[in-house]
């Protein structure tokens, strides 16, 4: 089977109640099988966000998840909970998570490994910085993210890389579809290196300032599944041609 495309909406610590009950109806009007569509809320809003997407073609995750199964973990939460939640995702080492909360490889491998334990399916993102990029160390980056993951995923285990370059989050400079797709294919090649038929079913997400705009010339890169939206994701016209771009 093709490996799946899909778009995921990551609306980071925006949005309220308003806009759960505004979008989610005509996203639900507007998935089709052939895309994915995610939707990633704040924890708070996950549980209306699963009532409102129930019996649609629209999935939903979380922007987090805990390294452990259960404890006194004041302000986390666990992969069984997302899955009792019916969350089908989770994003994991988001780069703001690796920066704002010192995420190392090895605890973001960890949530990964968490979250495919729960039946979650984890959007693992990998990126690197600006300096990394100057300095000619991307693939080493790359490559050293990567392998903390794949050590601890079991081999054929489902999940999503999404490659988020972190000079272009959030910064309205996203990267040229000709450059995502030279790390996209990297990655894959990486993943080759582990089972070469699991790295062609695995689905690689670009993110980094999608917009309307750039995303039908991303999408249509070999290597690039769709993409991991976050400002834009905000606006559900922008989100659902975003969405449209991916076909
Ligand atoms: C990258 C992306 C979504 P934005 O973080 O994860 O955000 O589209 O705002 O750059």
């Amino acid at each position: 089977a093709p490996r799946a495309r899909m778009v995921v909406a990551n609306w980071k610590m925006f949005g309220n109640l308003a806009l759960c009950r505004e979008s989610l109806p005509r996203l639900a009007a507007a998935a089709m099988e052939s895309v994915e569509l995610v939707v990633c809320p704040p924890a708070p809003y996950l549980g209306e966000v699963g009532r409102l997407a129930s019996s649609s073609g629209v999935h939903y995750g979380a922007q987090d998840v805990a390294e452990v199964t259960h404890g006194a973990r004041t302000g986390e939460w666990s992969a069984d909970m997302l899955a009792e939640l019916g969350c089908r995702y989770a994003i994991v080492g988001h780069s703001e998570r690796r920066d704002r909360h010192r995420e190392c490889n090895q605890t973001v491998a960890v949530k990964a490994a968490m979250c495919i334990a729960a039946g979650v399916i984890p959007i693992v993102c990998v990126g690197e910085t600006m300096s990394d990029r100057e300095s000619g160390q991307t693939e080493v980056v790359l490559a050293e993210q990567l392998k903390a993951i794949l050590q601890l995923m079991k081999k054929n285990a489902m999940f999503v890389l999404a490659y988020e370059p972190v000079w272009a989050i959030g910064t309205g400079l996203a990267a040229t579809p000709e450059m995502a797709q030279d790390v996209h294919a990297f990655l894959r090649r990486q993943l080759a290196l582990f089972s070469s038929a699991w790295a062609e079913s695995v689905t690689i997400l670009y993110g980094g300032s999608v917009k309307a705009d750039n995303a039908a010339s991303l999408f249509a890169m070999p290597d690039i599944d769709g993409g991991l939206v976050g400002g834009a994701s905000l606006n559900v016209n922008d989100l659902l041609s975003i969405y449209k771009a991916a076909h």
